[in-house]
């Protein structure tokens, strides 16, 4: 078996390396020379658990090589960024490149798999872009069709994706039910998970509905933690709580969603249907807003004290080196712009502080040393590292836990007790 993966980045890469192990001759394609280079020498340029040790192993094997030219395959696998514009609107033009490029080199017995997250329709919209293209070949929906078009979502979890690409279940939606069967043959190669077949149309929005779920569940936590705030409760505790009773789960707030999917995806499913997304869309903009909030009230506080402050992580979640579309890097970085030198940034994931620093006066700097120099911290990632710090290291220091990482902290005084209506 030959297979082609187009675009090696999270999710590209680490699949076109599983792949590779089964002992399948993988093509990655990558518009990047660079990207492209640092495969070819068994190397990443990504960071993730036991990907450089796999890749490395795959590479020296000759399973896997990369290359920005496209060749001849069995199944070619589109995982390219589909981003949204400025009013929120998917951009699929990725998706559209990288099915050009496919419909140079298909052939009669091929199967075109579609992972990247997409708006409900974009795999049939790929399917009359390669009839275009390729009116010699007989796609899926016209008579005896020799051609197989499949959508087939990647849900990973960065930090975990090589094992949850293995173990996760995975929707296969096929533009007929035959696509969707020759795609199950190919992912059975690789996951042990369940493969469950669908309709193409399905697996899109099954995809958007489960970041949009977590989007929303979220929101719900962020607003709780506003309201607790107001009323002068520990959300932390409430949720601890609530999440007792057998049919509650809260998720935890944080300083906003981020990442590339969580804060993405939500909006393609309001995009699709504006006038029937009232939930979906005020999540992402309660989300968002919590990152603001989280700005006013750390300013509040840095304010209100002398020296120099320490903001604990600019990545996008825990234990991870992805500050793309980080909420934790807006918030230290707008903290940076009005306080200038006054900010530490402690991230251990970081060899320097990113660009959008620049100019500021904030350094970089280590654990131990703002343990020592600063009487103000503002926790806004939920690193291990900083978890384990003990409280008689934070004893006498103000602190704003965005995350809850330091439930033991001594707060500050309650507010003054709330009148109730007579
Ligand atoms: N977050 C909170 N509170 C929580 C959980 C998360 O504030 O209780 C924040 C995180 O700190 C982060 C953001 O949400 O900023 C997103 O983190 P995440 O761990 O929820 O998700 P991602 O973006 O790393 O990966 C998600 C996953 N989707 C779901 O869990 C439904 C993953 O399975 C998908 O494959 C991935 O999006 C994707 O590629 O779509």
């Amino acid at each position: 078996l030959t297979v082609c993966v187009l675009g090696l980045g999270y999710i590209g890469l680490p699949t076109a390396a599983v792949i590779a192990r089964t002992g399948a001759r993988v093509l990655g394609v990558d518009v990047s020379p660079q990207v492209v280079e640092t495969v070819n020498s068994g190397r990443v340029h990504i960071e993730e658990v036991d990907l450089d040790g796999l890749v490395s192993g795959v590479v020296a094997r000759g399973k896997l090589t990369a290359s920005t030219q496209i060749a001849p395959a069995d199944v070619f696998v589109i995982a390219v960024p589909t981003p949204f514009d400025a009013d929120h609107a998917p951009d699929i033009g990725y998706v559209l490149k990288a099915a050009t490029t496919v419909a140079t080199v298909l052939k009669p017995g091929d199967t075109v798999i579609l992972e990247s997250t997409s708006p409900v329709g974009t795999t049939e919209k790929v399917r009359d872009f390669l009839a275009q293209l390729r009116p010699d070949l007989r796609l899926p929906g016209s008579e005896g069709a020799d051609v197989a078009i499949a959508y087939c979502p990647e849900r990973v979890l960065p930090g975990r994706i090589l094992v949850e690409l293995i173990d996760n279940d995975r929707v296969i939606g096929g533009i007929t039910p035959r696509c969707a069967r020759k795609a199950l043959h190919f992912y059975r190669r690789f996951v042990r998970g369940a493969c469950v077949t669908t309709t193409a149309h399905a697996a899109e929005m099954t995809k958007l509905t489960e970041n949009a779920f977590r989007d929303v569940n979220i929101a719900f936590a962020n607003e709780l933690s506003r309201v607790a705030d107001t009323l002068g409760v520990d959300v932390w505790e409430v949720i601890r709580l609530a999440n007792r009773h057998p049919r509650v789960n809260i998720l935890q707030p944080g300083p906003g969603v981020g990442g590339h999917c969580i804060a993405v995806d939500p909006w393609f499913l309001v995009h699709g249907d504006p006038a029937n997304t009232p939930l979906i869309r005020t999540a992402r903009e309660v989300n968002d807003a919590k990152s603001d909030h989280v700005v006013a009230q750390a300013s509040a506080l840095i304010e209100a004290t002398r020296g120099p402050v320490a903001c604990l992580g600019l990545a996008f979640k825990a234990n991870i080196d992805d500050f793309r579309e980080s909420p934790a890097l807006k918030v230290a970085a707008a903290l940076a712009r009005r306080f200038g030198d006054r900010i530490r940034v402690v991230e251990p994931y970081a060899a320097a502080l990113p660009s959008a620093f620049d100019g500021t006066g904030a350094t970089l700097t280590d654990l131990d040393t703002a343990i020592e120099t600063c009487a103000t911290m503002i926790v806004l990632v939920d690193h291990d590292l900083f978890r384990s710090v003990p409280l008689d290291e934070r004893a006498g220091k103000r602190v704003y836990d965005t995350r809850g990482i330091w439930p033991d902290q001594p707060r500050a005084p309650a507010p003054a007790p709330l009148r109730l209506a007579s």
